[in-house]
């Protein structure tokens, strides 16, 4: 079975513009965001995805404000004056500090199945996500978190984040798909990259910066003890990057036999024929894969309306189905395109377009706010019990988020100590809903 870890938003969920390269974030910069909202917003996305049966589990936010962050680059005093300081002479580094930016856990780690790795365990690197400083701080709280969750080390292996330097930048399985004939058998897991290190006058976007390095990808492949046959790595096309698909997953998605990506995903024209002989290779079967021309869906629309950040998923009636943005729905071309796709012969069964404007607004979709565990059976009982979602977890993090979240956040909030004491306390709370025990600096 493959699990969606969702990453609950937190309450200090903000637009602080600090994503170079990510449209929508840059364009929300400075807005007012609603913190409530958009946690009940992913919160009933989850909904959606148990009641369709595919398993689902929850991932807690990250602690904000981090003020470490700060106090490494320089400013100093108690926590009330750093606050005012933080916003009179640097409102960037205080949105960095609050960034909820964790919930967006396709970039929290590459995964692979224990069926592809040589020790036959499932295997998590958290990721370094080095190129943006609100998200450089991610990785310690998101392997604490992780081996808190999947903590039976029979099963799981957690490795240390990548070293977090440029020629080994790694934003996680945002870049990373798994085409097998289930999950539980041997697959191919696709790595996909923006740059090569090694290779610095080789194509790389000239406007945005590329956030996975080849490098990166190549070491994953080593810690996770993957088979040559069991993995293939391809260039992103840098063009695309400039157009501000600043992750894979922001133009292509896979799931076991099918890949739904636009035409101008990759680097290299013949790439799409490497995959389909890798898939054939290693699974035994042909890649189904749906493919979007440019003069069907342009780039800009499929940034614009997300359409490949839509989840794939195998439904509990086994049905192919994709959770695609409301914003889907919105875009004319996008709207005619889906539907003709799912009316059409090899293509999805279902289409179901999902409220997420608040994340959205940050430059993540439904594939963004979720880390997929591909497990066995015997695995899926070994993770921790209280993540697991369903009814009841739903009701009750939805009482708590009715209880802790601020309808409205200002930029101007961020200043306030109280708010500070808020968050903290609302965490703390959480870590009791989901049984994880200690996870926060704060309660460390
Ligand atoms: O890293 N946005 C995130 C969005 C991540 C989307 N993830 C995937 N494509 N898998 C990012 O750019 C916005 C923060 C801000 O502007 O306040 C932000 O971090």
């Amino acid at each position: 079975m493959e699990f969606n870890f969702d990453g609950l938003v937190g309450p200090s969920h903000n637009y602080g513009g600090l994503s170079f390269g990510n449209i929508a974030s840059q364009a929300s910069e400075g807005q007012l965001s609603r913190p409530k909202e958009a946690a009940l917003q992913g919160l009933a996305k989850m909904r959606l995805l148990h009641e369709l049966g595919v398993p689902q589990a929850v991932i807690p936010p990250h602690m904000r404000p981090d003020l470490g962050l700060a106090r490494r680059i320089g400013f100093s005093g108690s926590e009330g004056r750093l606050l005012a300081t933080l916003a009179a002479e640097a409102p960037l580094v205080l949105a960095a500090c609050y960034s909820a930016s964790a919930m967006w856990t396709a970039n929290a780690a590459t995964v692979s199945a224990s069926a592809d790795t040589r020790d036959g365990r499932v295997h998590f690197t958290p990721a370094n996500l080095q190129n943006k400083v609100h998200r450089s701080i991610e990785p310690p709280t998101t392997r604490r978190i992780l081996k808190a969750i999947f903590a039976d080390e029979e099963r799981f292996a957690h490795h240390e984040p990548l070293p977090g330097t440029a020629a080994l930048g790694d934003e996680g399985a945002a870049n990373h798909t798994r085409f097998a004939k289930d999950h539980d058998v041997p697959g191919l897991e696709l790595f996909v990259y923006g740059e090569s290190a090694a290779n610095p006058f080789g194509p790389r976007p000239k406007v945005f910066p590329a956030r996975q390095t080849k490098e990166a990808c190549e070491a994953i492949v080593r810690l996770h003890g993957l088979t040559p046959s069991g993995r293939l790595i391809l260039q992103q096309s840098p063009e695309v990057i400039d157009q501000g698909v600043f992750h894979n997953d922001v133009i292509a998605v896979g799931h076991l036999q099918t890949l739904f990506a636009h035409e101008k995903a990759f680097e290299d024209s013949k790439d799409l024929d490497r995959l389909r002989r890798a898939v054939s290779k290693a699974c035994g079967f042909e890649l189904k894969a749906i493919v979007v021309r440019e003069e069907d869906v342009p780039v800009a629309d499929a940034v614009s309306s997300y359409i490949f950040n839509s989840q794939l998923v195998r439904t509990g009636s086994d049905r192919l189905a994709l959770i695609a943005p409301m914003e889907c729905k919105e875009n004319e071309r996008v709207h005619r395109h889906l539907e003709a796709v799912v009316a059409g012969p090899g293509g999805f069964d279902e289409v179901h377009y999902v409220e997420l404007r608040q994340s959205m607004q940050g430059g993540g979709g439904p594939a963004c706010l979720r880390l997929r565990v591909p497990m066995s059976e015997v695995e899926a009982q070994a993770f921790a019990p209280g993540v697991r979602f369903g009814p009841e977890l739903h009701a009750r993090l939805q009482t708590w988020v009715e209880a802790h979240y601020v309808e409205v956040l200002s930029p101007r909030d961020l200043a306030d100590p109280a708010f500070v004491e808020g968050c903290r306390v609302a965490l703390d709370e959480l870590t009791g809903i989901l049984g994880l025990g200690a996870i926060y600096p704060f309660q460390l």
